[in-house]
């Protein structure tokens, strides 16, 4: 499928893109289906490493998931399928490999803030050429929590980020909040079906759910340049020491 140049042009500017209705209605309805059966038959059975609540006695605290697609072919197929190849590889100009399918959400009152972060830090890869597609479940706004970019930021570098207390983002940048981060920063409300592309080198946060009863579902679909080499060694040591302390503090 081409993909528009303005796409691309706008993605290389800003570090980031929205894709307003991405994915057609009946997909949609499709995939919010096949979400909630997953939630419902799989996740009870996955590893914990796997699964992160709020409040892990409170299943309804649910707030991430990892890998969907090594548990459920219909999650594969939807990367192969719903274009999200052809886009991420016009995006970074390269073959890209699927690397995660994540769930996220922000459970209405409970669902905690995002730290500013680039992904790129967690991923361990070298060129950081990777990209991060966030599809929109739920409208998300300012109330919700929605996605932060700060614009331009992909092309200054790799930030310092130090441990943070939030489960799934373990990591975060220490001295976010200089007068850049803040007058660039750009708040994208979404509507189910809209796509947000980013690069792993944009910073990005989202503040907390506040909103009482609205949830904020997305899906993660994240890619790398085929050329871009993972220290695996470095990442797997990582996430390794990171599951340990998580187990031992009774959070996973
Ligand atoms: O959903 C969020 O709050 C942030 C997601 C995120 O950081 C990402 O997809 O890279």
């Amino acid at each position: 499928m081409p993909i528009p140049t303005s796409i691309t042009s706008d993605f290389d500017r800003d570090g980031y893109v929205a894709l307003p209705g991405f994915l057609p209605e009946g997909e949609l309805t499709e995939l919010d289906a096949r979400v909630t059966q997953f939630i419902a038959d799989v996740v009870p059975a996955m590893p914990r490493e796997h699964v992160f609540y709020e409040n892990k006695e409170d299943p309804t605290s649910l707030k991430q998931l990892q890998h969907l697609y090594r548990y459920d072919s219909y999650f594969a197929n939807i990367f192969e399928r719903g274009g999200f190849r052809d886009l991420a590889e016009s995006l970074l100009g390269a073959p890209v490999v699927l690397k995660n399918l994540q769930y996220f959400n922000k459970p209405p009152r409970v669902g905690r803030p995002t730290p500013a972060h680039q992904d790129g830090f967690y991923f361990m890869i070298e060129p950081c050429e990777a990209l991060t597609m966030w599809l929109a479940l739920d409208h998300v706004d300012d109330e919700n929590g929605c996605v932060r970019y700060v614009l331009g930021s992909h092309r200054r570098g790799m930030r310092d980020h130090g441990r943070t207390q939030v489960l799934g983002f373990s990591q975060g940048i220490v001295d976010h909040g200089q007068p850049d981060d803040l007058a660039n920063e750009r708040a994208i409300s979404a509507r189910p079906g809209d796509l947000l592309v980013h690069h792993a080198l944009t910073i990005h946060r989202a503040e907390g759910n506040r909103s009482a009863s609205r949830s904020r579902r997305a899906l993660g679909i994240i890619c790398y340049a085929v050329h871009a080499k993972e220290d695996a060694t470095r990442a797997a040591s990582y996430q390794r020491r990171l599951q340990a302390e998580l187990a031992a503090a009774g959070r996973i």
